[in-house]
């Protein structure tokens, strides 16, 4: 392919409800959306972090500047434009994955519309439809707490994750047990709120029968989430972690992670992601993929990665209804408690043109006409 232009569109579209995690509250999806042009097809893909680098160290106008300045031109240099010849050509430019991902996935979602297939069938999907599961911030109250998983389960998600931080642990967990018992299948994520000095309190989790505790310990400290596994029972998940193939391979190693979150833009595109797959697969450690409050355009892409044969466990993919009054692309409605895998060409999604241009704030051409 020959790459034409490359467009960013900025979006905002309010949240249903807001989201409050350890480390803030989101009320607006706000983020851009990636439209590459090249003369065999067009791809879209979202960019998956925030305005503030809170998540992680990569935000909304710093990947702007990093796509634009430092990615676009090595790849727009490219004597023919694959999707496998991005990362090396990307490779000298450190970090990043979040931004590398969003160019990775538009250059992927043209290539494989060029071809007529869907990436599900590139990545090797076994499933037609997955499970979801929903991911429950952190409320005021637990009676609060309690009716809106109430009404996630109602809705029929399969698997509740509630978000943790330090005074708001087992105590809704409790509370969430006692009402709706042990067979819901529950796990927590702290998003690095504790230390390992909270070992001895993180153990009382161990009595409910959690799937998994995620990323409870700072960011990258391996060693510290080895040291916390040791201690306690419930099974270590990391997200923020891992970057990559190798860092999973490291963490399953030294038993830092008995769990794998799959985010494939944490860990740079769709590529790695099925390579954390295969690492994790490798070593029968289970796997599935998590969400970042995605738009249709992210989600679509995250569905096909959940239907891999190693992500054995429920994804934070949920309904658009979820998220947002009103998705980018055609909702995603939740059956039976599943969402079905897109099996369009590409991504298999793009963006309604009437609602794209009611959410967009801004558009810019990053590179051509
Ligand atoms: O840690 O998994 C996380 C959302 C934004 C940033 C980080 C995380 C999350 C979620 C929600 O937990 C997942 C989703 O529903 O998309
Ligand atoms: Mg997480």
């Amino acid at each position: 392919m020959k790459l034409d232009h490359v467009e960013l569109l900025h979006v905002a579209i309010p949240l249903v409800t807001p989201f409050r995690t350890s480390f803030g509250t989101m009320t607006t999806k706000d983020t851009f959306l990636l439209h590459v042009v090249t003369d065999e097809a067009e791809g879209w893909s979202e960019f998956a972090a925030d305005p503030e680098p809170l998540y992680c160290s990569e935000y909304v106008s710093g990947a702007e500047t990093v796509i634009r300045d430092f990615l676009l031109p090595r790849v727009a240099a490219l004597p023919e434009l694959t999707t496998a010849a991005l990362g090396p050509a990307m490779a000298k430019i450190k970090g990043h994955e979040l931004a590398k991902a969003a160019l990775e996935t538009a250059v992927l979602d043209a290539e494989l519309r060029a071809h007529d297939m869907s990436l599900a069938t590139y990545l090797g999907s076994v499933h037609d439809r997955v499970p979801a599961g929903v991911s429950v911030g952190i409320k005021d109250s637990v009676p609060e707490l309690l009716d809106d998983v109430e009404r996630y389960l109602a809705e029929g998600y399969v698997r509740i994750k509630l978000k943790i931080e330090p005074g708001w642990d087992v105590a809704p967990v409790r509370a969430v047990r006692e009402r709706f018992g042990d067979e819901l299948p529950l796990q927590v994520d702290a998003n690095t709120a504790y230390t390992l000095a909270d070992a001895e309190h993180l153990r009382r989790l161990d009595e409910f029968g959690l799937l998994l505790v995620e990323e409870p310990l700072e960011e990258n400290n391996l060693h510290a989430h080895a040291l916390l596994q040791r201690r306690i029972s419930t099974p270590v998940c990391l997200d923020e972690s891992l970057h990559n193939a190798r860092d999973t391979a490291a963490a399953i190693a030294m038993d830092a992670c008995r769990v794998v979150n799959i985010k494939p833009a944490r860990v740079g595109g769709y590529l790695e992601a099925r390579r954390v797959h295969d690492v994790a697969a490798a070593h029968g450690v289970a796997a599935w993929c998590g969400g970042m409050l995605e738009t249709g355009i992210g989600r679509a892409p995250n569905l096909a990665l959940a239907a891999l044969p190693g992500c054995t466990l429920p994804g934070d993919t949920s309904a658009s209804s979820r998220y947002f009054a009103e998705d980018v692309t055609e909702p995603f409605v939740l059956a039976d408690g599943h969402l079905v895998v897109p099996r369009g060409p590409g991504i298999g999604v793009t963006p309604l043109p009437d609602v794209l241009r009611r959410v967009t704030t801004s558009r810019r051409g990053l590179f051509g006409s």
